[in-house]
């Protein structure tokens, strides 16, 4: 089981798109683990988004990712990291493929909703940014033997 950090970002929260964005994730099957609002401090943004320090879009991207509260979640599934990916879409708003979050809520190419953790190295990174300890819970959910296949004795 793998368990990705996804955070709604300002422009998603501000437009009451929360718990539609929040059903998208439910409806595949993966599990919510940890969630919570909270504003993003100037600090945080900048170690979260180090990776792109000198990129010409980082002050723009800190400034907006502070701006207005935040929710993030820590989901949970088979494969979670590469399944919310594909459920959030390409980066940008205008090239996002109908059907997927970015696709079907924005058009814009810096306000685009939200973020996932792109590899299991970041996923591991980002969860101990925004979560601390025994905030992230291991939980038995009750649906997950129509959700996977546990025949062979492990989630298919
Ligand atoms: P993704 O969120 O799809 O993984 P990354 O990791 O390439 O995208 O970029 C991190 C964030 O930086 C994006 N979510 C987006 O908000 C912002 N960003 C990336 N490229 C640009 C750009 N050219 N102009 C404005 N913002 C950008």
């Amino acid at each position: 089981m793998e368990t990705t950090l996804i955070i709604f970002k300002p422009d998603a929260v501000q437009r009451g798109l929360t718990g539609r964005i929040l059903t998208r994730f439910e409806d595949k099957g993966l599990q919510v683990v940890g969630m919570k609002l909270m504003q993003i401090s100037q600090q945080l943004a900048a170690t979260h988004y180090e990776a792109h320090k000198e990129r010409p879009f980082y002050p723009g991207l800190v400034k907006f990712m502070t701006s207005s509260p935040v929710v993030v979640l820590a989901l949970r599934g088979n494969g979670a990291i590469g399944i919310a990916r594909n459920l959030m879409g390409a980066t940008f708003g205008s090239k996002a493929a109908p059907g997927t979050i970015r696709g079907d809520f924005g058009v814009s190419n810096s306000f685009n909703l939200i973020h996932g953790s792109d590899s299991p190295e970041a996923a591991e990174r980002e969860l101990k940014l925004f979560f601390g300890p025994g905030e992230v819970l291991t939980w038995p959910r009750h649906g997950d033997a129509w959700i996977y296949d546990m025949s062979g004795g492990k989630a298919e």
